[in-house]
């Protein structure tokens, strides 16, 4: 059985995180090592929220795995406690692939969403995402983090975005966009989430996959619903484990993206409130069962 590292926060409650990352991972059939960023009381949309970093501890953490010898397939990256973790971080990536050079590494640049930064986000978190993204095989910015990463003005996009009548017309504005995320990694980029509607007028998702400079591939899934928290968690775990069975990244990107609309659907259904994230648990067997 193949082996992720998650290296994520871990939140008691509303479903972010490593919380929904392990069960998510487990489902897919690739056994899920956690290693804490920082221990929260809940994610930070929560009013009232306790926060432990855990970068004191993680440069012991990633020197026992060395002297044990854990070889991992897979490493997955998401929200930094502190943007000191970053340079213990890269040395584990290092060591990985120096024992593995097929360890493949996979950067959420979890930091903001709908044009903000989330609580406690700084500068330096930009900055400790833009080196970690030389290590990268594949990142998934959402929009807010693909123009927070490369100095574009996202309002300017999403608004340059809503105009295109085209694919052709986006096709030129994500060009300039994915070019300038190929100049930070050398890895592939998914940029995720990203609102639209049809020409019917209905709510789409769209996903762009871009393999290598000027390629382009879009991923779309009917809107079924509000954007919820963890949705991003969600997305990168489905992805990691299936690139780790050998999905190959388009297939991934469109089995993450179903899954994500299917969660969204469900929790709309039951009224969940949207600070509580997706409702997974039960649907759970539809990755398990799912044969890409
Ligand atoms: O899902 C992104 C995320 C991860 N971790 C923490 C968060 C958030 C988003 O709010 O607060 C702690």
């Amino acid at each position: 059985m193949k082996k992720l590292a998650v290296i994520n926060d871990l939140s008691g409650i509303g479903r972010s995180s490593l919380s929904i990352q392990l069960p998510v991972v487990s489902a897919l059939s690739v056994t899920c090592c956690p290693v804490p960023t920082a221990i929260l009381s809940s994610h930070t949309a929560y009013k009232d929220v306790a926060a432990t970093g855990f970068k004191d501890h993680l440069g012991d953490f990633f020197d026992a795995w060395k002297k044990n010898g854990f070889i991992f397939d897979g490493i997955l990256i998401g929200y930094l406690g502190d943007t000191e973790e970053h340079p213990m971080i890269s040395d584990f990536i290092k060591d990985q692939k120096a024992r593995n050079p097929g360890v493949i590494v996979i950067l959420d640049p979890v930091m903001a969403d709908n044009g903000n930064l989330y609580r406690n986000m700084t500068e330096k978190h930009i900055e400790a995402m833009l080196s970690l993204a030389k290590q990268a095989d594949l990142m998934t910015p959402n929009l807010t983090e693909a123009a927070l990463l490369t100095d574009f003005d996202y309002e300017g996009i999403r608004e340059t975005l809503e105009e295109c009548k085209h694919d052709a017309a986006k096709g030129m504005v994500f060009n300039s966009l994915l070019s300038a995320l190929h100049h930070i990694t050398p890895g592939a980029v998914i940029v995720t989430g990203i609102e639209e509607e049809n020409e019917a007028g209905q709510k789409q998702l769209l996903n762009v996959l871009s393999e290598t400079d000027g390629d382009l591939r879009f991923i779309r899934n009917p809107r079924t619903g509000n954007g919820r928290p963890g949705t991003g968690d969600l997305f990168s775990a489905i992805i990691s484990a299936k690139l780790l069975n050998g999905t190959d990244p388009w297939k991934a990107c469109r089995s993450a993206a179903d899954f994500v609309g299917l969660a969204i659907k469900h929790s709309e259904e039951l009224n969940l409130p949207v600070i509580e994230g997706v409702q997974f648990e039960d649907l759970l067997r539809h990755l398990s069962d799912s044969d890409c």
